[in-house]
């Protein structure tokens, strides 16, 4: 019987279980849903169709396995774990749900069955971007760990409908598109068009004494948006659990609509509908820098006020009294973004339930925990009152309660020292007044913590230390971590398989177990064995670069990669003043070059900082002028990839040799990227930051190339005055670098056009501290290269750096934060 006839399919799905659907159905599940969900014939089904056809069958047996773990959680009646967060970026499902349900080679079956291959069926998924970078990236590989290790964790966010902006390299500049991720249609969620709440903006507060004579507080006026979830799955490793992301979509309310229709004012309606959901329509892509619009606060709290709802509901259902909501219930925030749960929280237990503030104070402090992720003070979330009080107004006032309280306390603690109060006040006093989100989320938790060692400190030191004075046991560290499941497994599956021959499987879940690939990094055979598999994904890389930018580039050359958000702390400007260098060294002396090297960009800059993008312009032009420069020929390639995003970087981090993490000491929080590529057997050049600081004590500093000015030093040095002139004036390698830029070498047509990047560094301060960094990044770029002749040596310390990195999986973090702040176990 031909097995693409509805009868035949629906035996087919018959004879096969719901609750445990075998793997030898997906080819007729695939048709299946050819045919009944996507509405199209499944005789010769094309290859988009094919891929979102093993989606949903994907999604079937995720959600089978998602309501037994629901049930699980329920029947244990554990406490959960509410992770919010603005940002997520979890990266194309497919591969990463195939290896977590163990059906990669029975996909693989049924794919050839049907004339494809798993890797052109994969290609067709666009991913979410629904985040900017470090932050939501590591929001998902937390999510990913959660289910592997089967916590009742939750994770919620915003369903933009438009993601991180698509990023084109026209003219060598940086354009924006917009990623209308959605038009590839829903295969991965479930829109819960049934399941809404409703969040109330504006408006303003109503007191008035009720008949026992308490002061109420009821908000009046104002309007309301509906909040739609849409849930997606993530699967732990193998384990038959999964946990749900539920992201919130803005949907307009019907009640208001209606008062619209009565008054015969069909425009106005729809006019209306159209605002109320513009909540959910754009990611604001700025990192590291709020933007402060009216519309980004709606949305915080629209994330904030339908997940409360969430979590107030299944607490409801236990029929236990609110103070044992603690003991329920932990509110993770990733960063200050969602920190108005605090007041929201505050709101509903003092205006709704009403209990008496204490009560709810108490309540409200052993609930929330907060990550911050940047010391960066441009960073640091801080709202016009004016603007919240509209937007607000009675979450305004509680924020001024808590204020009160909270001074009254550091008062008493603290009586000799005035200035303090004005300090730490969750409001800035000034011609303006501000908001300021990181008190307000440090004063409202029980936990705060940095995301590695090294920032940590500085938070309690520097940034925070009169909060640490004040709660010295609210401060923890948490060192970030990936997930091994898709930064090895998945985007190198052949060093992963040639791992897995020599020490079994258990990596996948204990990477600690990585160190038993310690005793072969003096075998020959391995070192062999391990630089074919490095080559072949370079070669790879390679195919992919001519194949996007018609550049050709040599596969056994150097690969130094520099991909992460363009900000001017995590110096992009070093690298290509360093590449100016070689390429003048090269020039005068054909043979002055150690070893070919190419030199890989990728990164997005926010659409409005100015040097961001200028900074790419300018890597741009370098590349063309040097690519096109008879006299480098293999010596020197410069490649800027565009549109940097997750599946970009699943290509990147197996190809790379030489990974570049060298921010200004003291300003880059932790840095993840640097454990992917190290994961995958890259060497690492950095600065004394972040986890690369760690990173040194696992790998030991003869496997990574650290350089630079320590934290303390770039302090002292600004403290005493820093003059980046002098280098300038000493340094003549670097001066003619500058000169070069400034002079217009690399754009001919326009020679202003790089001034002001020069003037930034010479006249402006350099606050970043390129220069004085220069010439100790310089000698250690050289070091690398001189490693890197010693192919066997390079071979064992790429050992070396991927045999230890155990300490570096998410799974780790998330057990951290599991035992030590939220006191939840596994299901
Ligand atoms: C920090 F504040 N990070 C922010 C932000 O707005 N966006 C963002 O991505 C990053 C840090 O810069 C980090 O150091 C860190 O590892 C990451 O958050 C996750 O903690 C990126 O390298």
């Amino acid at each position: 019987m031909d097995s693409t006839t509805p009868e035949a399919l629906a035996g087919m799905r018959e004879t096969a279980s719901p609750a445990t659907l075998p793997a030898d159905t997906l080819k007729a599940d695939i048709l299946w849903h050819v045919l009944y969900s996507l509405g199209r014939d499944n005789e010769r089904p094309d290859r988009q169709t094919v891929f979102r056809a093993l989606a949903l069958a994907l999604r079937d047996r995720l959600v089978e396995k998602w309501i037994a773990s629901q049930r699980a959680i329920y029947a244990k009646s554990s406490k959960r774990v509410y992770y919010l967060s603005l940002e997520f970026l979890p990266g194309p499902f497919l591969r990463q749900n195939l290896i977590a349900l163990g059906l990669e080679k029975e996909a693989r079956d049924a794919l050839t069955e049907l004339g494809f291959t798993l890797d052109d069926v994969a290609g067709e998924e666009w991913e979410p971007g629904l985040g900017n970078g470090g932050l939501g990236r590591l929001a998902s590989c937390y999510l990913d760990s959660m289910a592997a290790l089967r916590l009742p964790a939750y994770g919620y966010g915003i369903r933009y409908a438009f993601g991180i902006f698509h990023q084109l390299i026209r003219d060598g500049q940086q354009v924006e598109r917009a990623d209308n991720w959605l038009r590839g249609g829903q295969h991965w969620e479930f829109e819960r068009t049934h399941y809404m709440h409703p969040v109330r903006f504006y408006g303003s507060v109503r007191e008035w004494v009720d008949e026992q004579g308490r002061l109420r507080h009821t908000l009046e006026g104002g309007s309301t948006v509906m909040a739609m979830a849409c849930d997606m799955f993530i699967p732990g490793y193998r384990n038959d659990y999964v946990l749900n992301m539920r992201l919130w979509a803005a949907k307009s309310s019907r009640e208001f609509e209606f008062s619209f229709f009565n008054t015969g004012d069909y425009i106005g309606a729809v006019e209306k509908k159209i605002r109320d959901e513009n909540i959910s329509m754009v990611l604001y892509p700025n990192d590291e820098a709020p933007e402060g619009k009216e519309l980004r606060l709606k949305q915080q709290f629209f994330l904030v006020s339908a997940t409360m709802q969430d979590i107030v509901r299944r607490f409801r259902k236990k029929g236990v009294a609110w103070d044992q909501f603690p003991r329920k219930n932990v509110i993770h925030l990733n960063e200050t973004h969602p920190a108005v749960a605090i007041p929201e929280l505050m709101r509903l237990l003092v205006d709704e339930e009403l209990l008496p503030w204490e009560e709810a104070w108490y309540i409200c402090v052993r609930t929330f925990a907060y990550t911050n992720h940047t010391v960066l003070p441009e960073a640091l979330e801080v709202w016009p009152e004016e603007l919240f009080r509209k937007v607000l107004p009675r979450h305004l006032q509680i924020i001024y309660e808590i204020n009160r309280r909270f001074l009254h306390d550091v008062r008493r603690q603290f009586p000799h020292d005035p200035g303090l109060l004005a300090r730490v006040s969750l409001i800035h006093e000034g011609e303006q007044r501000f908001v300021r989100m990181s008190h307000l989320a440090i004063v409202g938790s029980f936990s705060v913590n940095g995301v590695s060692a090294h920032h940590s400190n500085i938070i309690k030191e520097s940034i925070f230390n009169e909060f640490y004075k004040i709660f010295p046991e609210r401060f923890n560290n948490k060192t970030n971590g990936i997930t091994p499941r898709r930064w090895l497994r998945q985007c190198n599956p052949t060093l992963a398989w040639l791992i897995t021959e020599h020490i079994g499987t258990e990596w996948l879940t204990d990477l600690e177990q990585l160190k038993k690939l310690e005793p072969y990094a003096e075998s020959a055979g391995f070192q062999k064995a391990w630089m074919e598999v490095r080559l072949r994904n370079k070669q790879k890389l390679a195919e992919y670069i001519h194949a996007k930018n018609g550049i050709t580039i040599l596969p056994e050359s150097l690969y130094d990669v520099h991909v992460k958000r363009f900000h001017e702390y995590k110096r992009q400007l070093l690298n290509i003043l360093h590449v100016i260098t070689l390429y003048n060294r090269i020039r005068r002396d054909p043979d002055a070059g150690i070893v070919p090297r190419t030199f890989i960009f990728g990164g997005k800059a926010a659409p409005g900082y100015y040097m961001a993008k200028h900074i790419i312009q300018l890597i741009n032009a370098v590349g063309y002028t040097i690519n096109t420069d008879p006299r480098v020929g293999d010596m020197l390639k410069v490649v800027f990839l565009q549109n940097y995003c997750v599946t970009l970087a699943e290509r990147i981090m197996p190809a790379t040799d030489l990974s570049e993490q060298i921010s200004t000491a003291g300003m880059e929080a932790s840095g993840t990227g640097n454990m992917k590529f190290a994961l995958n057997g890259a060497i690492t050049i950095g600065t004394h930051d972040g986890a690369n600081i760690e990173m040194l004590e696992h790998v030991g500093d003869e496997n990574l190339f650290l350089f630079g000015l320590l934290s303390h030093e770039v302090e002292d040095l600004r403290r005493q005055g820093y003059n980046p002139r002098t280098f300038y004036e000493t340094d003549s390698e670097l001066r003619e670098v500058l000169d070069m830029i400034s002079g217009g070498y690399f754009s001919p047509g326009d020679p202003h056009m790089f001034r002001d990047i020069v003037e930034s560094l010479l006249n402006h301060g350099d606050r970043y501290m390129v220069l004085a960094d220069f010439r100790s990044y310089a000698y250690r770029q050289q070091d690398a290269a001189r490693a890197y002749l010693d192919q066997p040596g390079w071979a064992r310390r790429s050992m070396l750096n991927t045999a230890r990195m155990g300490f570096f999986s998410s799974d780790r973090s998330m057990g951290e934060y599991a035992r030590d702040i939220w006191g939840v176990e596994g299901v």
